[in-house]
């Protein structure tokens, strides 16, 4: 059974103890009487200022709570400061500390979406438009990126799998392909050969209809800034964080796998699955564990779970694939 519980973001950037202790407060006093502001499905409404409240309509242990859950990890979420300030971004330059100081340059509005390709629908959209369709939901989703760190993050957003019901990839569709915008003026990055631009990534169609590959639009209840991959980003928590492509502007289907960018950088180092695996090292680090940025100076660092210990909910896509081949 789902409740929707409406929920009010708060009206600052809250430290997280504060940020769930009222969560969980709004839960037990919203829940009698919210039911029916917010029942009809779909129609999210994303305001244009990065860091502006989002309306969303659940509570997140009752979205994927459960399957967030792996209790041999700490699970508390990074807070806003972290998932702000430490980021992969080369469009703005290649340190983790780039993305913060120029990612701001970038105008968000006005923005469309292309959608090609094996589908029933296709064409392109202005993002409110494109949005339209989706009822927010709020996820708290372990981060692993393959450079051996990670985080706990609340994004909120809707999942893949309601966005390919939109658009409905035929039978011949087997992949589906995902393209950054490309504007050298206001990406700096770009503007040297850091990486084939545009940024690209892909899934196979089973993997994208997993209930919890999911698109994001904000973080910890408000608009996604944009060193986080504003306006709209992929999150494929079980996959190393390279899969989860920011400033989406295309979505492609196709028949055969897509080209995606690290794997043509660096085709012995990133794979085309990339799934968090503590078993198959890098070829230049280990993948045994891992650092949880904001752990404190000299803590342990802790195991990496197969999956990202995400094994119960997406094992079976990868039944009888060799993963060691599939780094
Ligand atoms: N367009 C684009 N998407 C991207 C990247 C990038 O450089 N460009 N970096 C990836 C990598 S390596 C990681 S770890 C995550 C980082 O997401 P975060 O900065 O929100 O933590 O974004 C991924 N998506
Ligand atoms: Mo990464």
């Amino acid at each position: 059974m789902t409740t929707r519980i409406p929920r009010i973001a708060p009206s600052e950037i809250t430290p997280p103890e504060v940020y769930f202790d009222r969560r969980r407060f709004l839960t037990g006093a919203l829940a009698a009487s919210a039911g029916a502001v917010l029942a009809r499905a779909g129609a999210a409404v994303l305001p244009s200022a990065a860091g502006a409240p989002l309306q969303y309509t659940n509570d997140a242990a009752e979205s994927v709570g459960a399957l967030v859950h792996a209790p041999e990890q700490d699970e508390t979420p990074n807070s806003w400061e972290q998932i702000t300030h430490y980021n992969n971004y080369y469009e703005f330059g290649t340190s983790k500390s780039d993305p913060a100081a120029y990612a701001g340059q970038l105008q968000v509005r006005p923005w469309s979406l292309a959608v090609a390709g094996e589908a029933e629908r296709t064409g392109t959209f202005a993002l409110e438009d494109f949005l339209k369709p989706y009822a927010l939901e709020e996820r708290i989703y372990r981060f692993r990126c393959v450079e051996a760190w990670s985080m706990v993050i609340p994004w909120v957003g809707f999942p893949l799998a309601q966005l390919l019901q939109q658009f409905k990839p035929t039978s011949r569709a087997k992949f589906v392909a995902f393209e950054t915008l490309y504007r050298p003026s206001q990406m700096p990055g770009q503007r040297m050969p850091i990486l084939q631009w545009p940024y690209r990534e892909g899934l196979r169609i089973d993997e994208a209809m997993n209930p919890l590959a999911f698109m994001v639009v904000g973080l910890y209840g408000r608009v996604l800034p944009n060193q986080s991959g504003a306006p709209l980003r992929l999150i494929v928590p079980w996959k190393y964080g390279f899969k989860s492509i920011k400033a989406i502007v295309r979505i492609v289907f196709s028949e055969q796998q897509p080209v995606t960018t690290w794997s043509q950088a660096a085709p012995n180092e990133y794979g085309f699955y990339a799934n968090v695996n503590p078993h198959v090292p890098h070829p230049r680090w280990s993948q045994a564990t891992e650092r949880r940025i904001g752990a404190p100076l000299f803590h342990e660092r802790q195991a990496t779970l197969m999956f990202n210990g995400y094994a119960p909910e997406v094992a079976y896509l990868y039944k009888g694939m060799d993963l060691h081949q599939y780094f």
